[in-house]
């Protein structure tokens, strides 16, 4: 049996129970609990004239209603700005209930608790609200023409406004750069709005037994979700628990927190001293959770004879929808990684985030990257096209070189902290994707075109995550860590690594994420930065227990800690098998508190261990047990890199778009277990082909979602997704002691733009919008005929 896990395909240990219905979702738990429901606002814009609960009252089982008026003042003050930034000079969140004005379709106005869902929607349906109707501002046009407001204190409905600039070498900015190139192009960019879909969508279940506040959510973030709610309740934090149970996807929405179901469940489970649980219907989570993406750009570039960019000018507008809980995280993703893994001579973006009566931007999964990414894979493919150039060879002769890491991009990120990407190797990614597409044997012709886009990743980004590891008396080994799991397969990469660094087969390990009572202080799971911060915090803790296992190891055995190696869960000299002591016993001998129980005489006995008698039992300095944690705080991002192809196949009569083949290379240097690694790329890509080509949001121009339902809107089958062919480079990260960079969301970023650059190329037609729909694309070949 091999203890060397680190780097093997293990099966998801987490599957089984998952897969035979044995996860316990949100919904699965508070059987007897009171359930909640809202009124929402049917209205883009609207002010509150009045709300008539009367009606409601007298619906059978009936035990609250609440509007904002009834809220004390720290639960109904505004939701928290999460991430403030200085450009964000008009930073404007939600109430938890809507106080006077709604700004978008779905804002929560009243809560009801009833017995049942079935009568807190009755009741719902029986309030009414007086609203006075105020013009809508959708679409980002119309936002900046700012004869509408929003917010009536925001100008413009600018929420805010970023210039960053790298100039060149020589100290020219972009926009000299660009005036003397040799080439200039000049064009416009969409992206429409889309959004995470997760099977299961928000929930929380709350109850207060007088002293103590229980509160599960389906969350990405339960350390936050805690505090969150600790802070707004007034309750200690040792008295607020957070567990997220199973959480069946989350891809970025829910790491929003608190959200106002969040707040307000446990508050009026302390009010009512009740259990009250809420869980999201589908249209609420269209109309009332966050959604992402759109975007428009403008975009200049100037580059030489070989296609070498000298300058780049992005202009931005961002749509911020009603509020910005998360801040401006989104956009300065956008502007901030939208070079690739290129080295471009001089580059200026300049974004403005606006509201509009829609539902507010969070990030979703690939966060403000593949829109960046669009913008800069057709950049490239406008250039090779007007030099008449392979789109390869333009992308080759802009490529950081393998010798030029750690190289600086001179962006900060919000964070503050610069971005140096870590290592890398483009070229030999490039060479590695051209091979498995057959890119030069690629035999075009109309109505077949293949495309590619290239793109980087910052992930791992801090501030910490903790581990905790403990073994037991039985060999078994406890790992917890306080980020949370939607499928990411964290139970078998986690113990993978515990398994691999304290050398016990990994059937001895579980693992335990999102539960604030095993481990308090977390960040939470976005960002790719599970594997990175918490993997390398796991691992440093399994030292520190590794550590310490010797040490008593040399002891009972007489021999050296150096010499002694820990293999299948024995400890012994390295050589000598024979000389060992299972890890067991070891952890026996860590606790002077024994406590033993005999099966022949069922019979326990406690006894205090022996020890030497001129020293106390724990050395000072020392803990009873054999267990330890560590936290691991990166000193900043760990630049992952992929690079996609697609061949593309349009109908000449219908121009309906098919995916033919698929192919992925990506580095997210050492890879933890490549299975999951390529489980994790499928299902992004799977998530951009559904981006590029069928999700969107489609308002009306009265601010009306009309799409908010799988009955119409779009995501792909299975059956629309090619198989996906995936090959590793890994290029280890030399900022972490694991070497390893984050994977979760480099399936999705590229996706859009290597399908643009796929039905160009079979079409012949620029493809300057994201997602293209076979009537758009139908369109477009009338609009070039
Ligand atoms: N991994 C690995 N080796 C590496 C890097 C990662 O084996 N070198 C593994 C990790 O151990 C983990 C998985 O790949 O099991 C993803 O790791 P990581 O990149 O650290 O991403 P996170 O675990 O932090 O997950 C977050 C990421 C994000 S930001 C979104 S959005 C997303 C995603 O993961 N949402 C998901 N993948 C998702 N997958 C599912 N099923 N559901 C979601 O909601």
């Amino acid at each position: 049996m091999t203890t060397r896990l680190f780097g093997e395909p293990v099966q998801r240990r987490e599957d089984p129970r998952l897969l035979t219905g044995r996860g316990r979702f949100l919904d699965d738990l508070g059987g007897d609990a009171l359930a909640a429901a809202f009124v929402r606002s049917p209205h883009a814009h609207a002010r509150i004239r009045d709300i008539d609960v009367a009606a409601a009252l007298d619906v059978e089982g009936l035990v609250a209603v609440y509007t904002w008026e009834d809220l004390p003042e720290r639960v109904g003050r505004p939701l928290p700005l999460l991430i403030p930034h200085p450009a964000l000079t008009h930073g404007r969140t939600a109430y938890p209930l809507a106080r006077d004005v709604v700004r978008h379709v779905g804002e929560p106005v009243v809560m009801v608790v009833a017995t049942d869902r079935y009568a807190a929607e009755d009741a719902c349906a029986l309030i009414e609200v007086d609203y006075e109707p105020l013009k809508p501002v959708v679409g980002l046009e119309e936002a900046v023409q700012g004869a509408q407001l929003v917010h009536e204190d925001v100008p413009g409905n600018v929420g805010a406004h970023l210039v960053q600039e790298v100039a060149a070498a020589d100290g020219r900015g972009a926009r000299e750069a660009i005036e003397t190139a040799p080439h200039t192009l000049a064009f416009r960019l969409d992206i429409e709005r889309s959004a995470s879909m997760p099977l299961e969508g928000r929930g929380v279940y709350a109850r207060w037994d007088g002293r103590d506040l229980r509160v599960y959510s389906s969350t990405q973030t339960s350390t936050s979700v805690r505090m969150a709610v600790a802070a707004a309740l007034e309750l200690p934090l040792p008295q607020v628990e957070v567990i997220a149970p199973d959480v069946g996807g989350g891809f970025g929405v829910k790491i929003v927190h608190p959200w106002p179901e969040e707040v307000l469940v446990p508050w009026a489970a302390m009010t009512l001293g009740r259990e009250i649980k809420w869980t999201e219907d589908r249209r609420e989570h269209f109309i009332s959770s966050a959604h992402e993406r759109g975007q428009v750009q403008y975009v200049r570039v100037g580059f030489d004879d070989d296609g070498r960019v000298l300058g780049l000018d992005v202009t931005i507008l961002h749509d911020h929808g009603a509020y910005t809980p998360y801040g401006i995280i989104v956009p300065i993703v956008t502007s901030t990684q939208l070079l690739g893994p290129y080295r471009i001579g001089a580059y200026r973006v300049e974004f403005t985030a606006v509201y509009t009566n829609t539902v507010q931007v969070t990030p979703y999964r690939g966060a403000g990257r593949p829109q960046g990414v669009f913008c800069m894979e057709r950049t490239m493919d406008k250039i090779a096209r007007y030099l008449g150039k392979d789109r390869t060879e333009v992308r080759e002769a802009n490529f950081i070189e393998p010798d030029e890491f750690p190289y600086d991009q001179g962006m900060t990120f919000q964070d503050g902290r610069p971005l140096i990407y870590d290592s890398g190797d483009y070229p030999e990614m490039l060479r590695m994707l051209k091979e498995l597409i057959g890119w030069d044997s690629f035999e075009r012709r109309p109505g077949r075109g293949i495309g590619i886009g290239c793109y980087v990743e910052g992930t791992g980004v801090g501030p910490y995550e903790g581990g905790h590891v403990q073994v037991t008396s039985d060999g078994r080994v406890h790992v917890s860590t306080g980020l949370t799991s939607q499928g990411q397969g964290h139970e078998t990469v986690f113990a993978q690594i515990a398994a691999t660094e304290l050398g016990v087969p990994i059937e001895r390990v579980s693992v335990v994420t999102g539960d604030t009572r095993r481990f308090g202080y977390a960040v939470g799971t976005f960002a790719s930065r599970a594997a990175v911060v918490s993997g390398n915090a796991i691992a440093l803790a399994c030292r520190k227990v590794r550590d310490k296992a010797l040490r008593i190891a040399a002891d009972a055995l007489e021999a050296d800690p150096a010499d002694l190696e820990i293999t299948d869960g024995m400890v012994h000299v390295a050589g000598t098998p024979t000389a060992s002591i299972p890890l067991s016993t070891v952890a026996v001998l860590a606790n002077p508190l024994r406590y033993a129980f005999d099966d022949e005489t069922a019979k326990a006995t406690q006894f205090s261990g022996t020890t030497s008698p001129d020293r106390p039992p724990v050395a000072e300095g020392d803990e009873p047990g054999l267990e330890g944690r560590d936290y691991y705080s990166p000193i900043r991002s760990t630049f992952a890199s992929g690079m996609h192809a697609a061949i593309v196949e349009t109908d000449p009569e219908t121009a309906e778009i098919k995916v033919a083949r698929y192919a992925v290379v990506h580095d997210c240097g050492r890879l933890i277990n490549p299975m999951i690694v390529e489980g994790q790329i499928h299902g992004g890509v799977a998530q951009g082909i559904g981006g590029a080509l069928y999700e969107r949001m489609v308002y009306d121009p009265h601010g009306q979602l009309v799409n908010a339902s799988f009955m119409d809107f779009l995501m792909p089958y299975a059956t629309e997704i090619p198989h996906i062919e995936t090959a590793h480079l890994e290029t280890p990260s030399p900022l972490n002691p694991l070497g390893i960079k984050g994977a979760g969301e480099a399936g999705v970023i590229p996706v859009s733009a290597v399908i643009a650059s796929a039905i160009e190329d079979a079409e012949g037609i620029p493809i300057d919008r994201m997602p293209i729909s076979p009537s758009e694309l139908f369109d477009l070949r009338s609009r070039m005929r």
